[in-house]
């Protein structure tokens, strides 16, 4: 990849970032540099990655999502975040927009990367969530949400769908944009 001994970003990856996210050369450049702090040998292990998600979430266990959520980010599928998904992972995540938010939501609900969801990979996504849930707070959850199999059950119908149908990114995306609903059903924010 072209990572040379003295670290610095090479021109390629800067080019391939700056168009691909939407981070300018001085805050590609910052968080270089980081990043190559934190990870001299310029990757994240996932072990790694599931110790630093734990830190936000000392109430509960977020450490099956964090592995669903690091599957989602390492695109090359080799174990490890380097600099360029680490970025991206930032681009999509963190970004206003919703779009790109819920690219990469089908992305960790696409247990498989086949390209579609099944009602499985939604209910294996959903049970990760659950566990991040505190239980106090899974308590006041409103009766036909208050645990995995029948929120997976309300998204599903909330799509229309029958229990061996798949769903498509596109649809995915549109049918989380139509409805407030199902974007509160298919993530987690932790109370402050
Ligand atoms: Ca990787
Ligand atoms: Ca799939």
């Amino acid at each position: 990849m072209g990572n040379s001994k003295s670290g610095a970003l090479s021109k390629e990856l800067l080019e391939d970032l700056k168009l691909n996210t939407r981070y300018s050369e001085q805050e590609l450049c910052r968080w270089y540099e980081s990043f190559r702090k934190q990870c001299p040998d310029g990757r994240i292990s996932r072990a790694e990655f599931e110790r630093i998600y734990g830190n936000f979430f000392p109430n509960s266990d977020p450490q099956v999502y964090a592995r669903h959520v690091f599957r989602s980010f390492d695109t090359n599928g080799d174990g490890t975040l380097d600099f360029r998904e680490y970025i991206i992972a930032l681009h999509l995540t963190s970004s206003g927009k919703t779009h790109l938010k819920l690219e990469w939501a089908f992305a960790l609900f696409d247990v498989d990367r086949n390209g579609e969801v099944s009602k499985s990979e939604v209910l294996e996504i959903v049970s990760a969530i659950f566990k991040m849930i505190p239980a106090e707070e899974q308590k006041l959850l409103p009766e036909d949400e208050n645990n995995p199999q029948k929120r997976a059950d309300k998204l599903w119908a909330y799509f229309g769908k029958g229990d061996n149908d798949k769903i498509a990114e596109g649809e995915f995306i549109n049918g989380v944009m139509k409805n407030d609903a199902i974007m509160r059903l298919i993530q987690y924010e932790p109370k402050k």
